[in-house]
């Protein structure tokens, strides 16, 4: 039997919830061909408060001897600042491990309603391909003057030829694989140093994808293009903060965030990559046994296709297909009554159905 060593970041908040569910659903639907030696690492804002720190100053090289990474949930606001959990983390993990594309599927389930009344499955079924490592999130900034009226604070977004041509090279890649159109999101009217470089490195690797459609689109007709017509995107890539605040509006597209995942993928041959929910830690609901684990598990299913487990991948996508097409046993977020706890299990129950 396969084995294969899993870190396991449940996080803060509901990533403490979702994430056992998501473990026992991958157990079952693994059960007759790997076993999974799940390592937990107890990282995070209860971490931060015992040692004032996210995680040990080691901890992306302890994650570096793992098959992969599952991870739930970052944020304890008010406690702590969104941004000291974020830059504590998750993105230490990122960059440093050089997860370069954050891969995020929008679909809508059968069964859901989402708020597109007139749009069905047929009609939200894109995936986006989020640039992972800088860009706007590249951490280059300052603050000078501070707590003065000439306070001023800089942001730097950085756009690397090499970076920006591997996700693109990636995300075309993709595309070639599905229904062969990719649209390009920038705000290069605007933004006219790296997403100017951004549009003109996607027209130079479009020359070595001539059987895939490219659209270029600004990041606001983009936004109502999604609302308006879905169906018009197959696969989708953007920079760090763009795909990041369109994958939310397409959780909303599915019925609700807590129904998306996503994969942090490694550039590099041997080094884990990081599978999560979309959604953060959600402090409204938790402790209270009632977060949707969908995205979770199928951040999970990803988990498992990445690993060569295709099989048991397919069985949990069918699985949450089956779930939400009875519509019985769902989380409030999505109209219904179930927990947390009950969700995973009808999955599991699902799995063979
Ligand atoms: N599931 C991971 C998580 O906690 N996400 C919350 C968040 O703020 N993520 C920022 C990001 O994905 O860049």
């Amino acid at each position: 039997m396969q084995q294969f060593r899993i870190a396991v970041i449940p996080g803060d908040g509901v990533g403490k919830e979702v994430i056992p569910v998501g473990q026992r659903v991958l157990e079952a639907a693994v059960a007759q061909e790997a076993q999974l030696d799940w390592h937990l690492f107890p990282w995070g804002s209860d971490f931060y408060r015992q040692t004032g720190a996210l995680m040990p100053p080691d901890g992306v090289e302890q994650l570096r001897r793992f098959d992969a990474i599952y991870f739930g949930a970052v944020g304890d606001p008010p406690h702590v600042p969104d941004h000291v959990t974020l830059w504590g983390l998750l993105l230490p993990i990122r960059k440093q491990l050089d997860l370069f594309v954050n891969v995020r599927p929008i679909r809508l389930f059968p069964g859901i309603r989402g708020p597109l009344r007139d749009k069905g499955p047929e009609d939200i079924d894109m995936i986006f391909v989020r640039e992972n490592t800088e860009g706007e999130y590249a951490g280059v900034g300052g603050r000078v003057h501070v707590g003065t009226p000439h306070e001023v604070a800089l942001e730097t977004s950085v756009f690397s030829r090499f970076n920006v041509e591997r996700v693109v090279r990636f995300a075309f890649e993709l595309a070639r694989s599905r229904r062969k159109h990719l649209t390009s999101i920038t705000k290069s009217n605007a933004q006219r140093f790296g997403m100017v470089l951004w549009d003109e490195i996607v027209q130079e690797v479009a020359r070595d994808y001539p059987d895939v459609t490219v659209t270029s689109l600004l990041v606001d007709a983009a936004a109502a293009l999604m609302v308006r017509a879905p169906e018009r995107f197959d696969v989708a890539v953007g920079s760090n903060l763009f795909a990041d605040i369109l994958t939310d509006l397409g959780a909303a597209l599915m019925g609700s965030l807590g129904l998306a995942p996503s994969a942090n993928l490694a550039a590099a041959p041997g080094v884990p990559s990081l599978f999560e929910p979309v959604h953060g830690s959600a402090p409204d609901i938790a402790g209270r046994g009632i977060a949707n684990p969908i995205g979770t598990v199928w951040a999970g299913a990803m988990m498992l296709e990445h690993l060569g487990l295709t099989d048991a991948a397919r069985r949990i996508l069918r699985a949450i297909e089956r779930l939400t097409n009875e519509g019985k046993v769902l989380t409030p977020d999505l109209g219904g009554t179930a927990t947390t706890e009950q969700v995973g299990k009808r999955i599991i129950e699902l799995l063979d159905a």
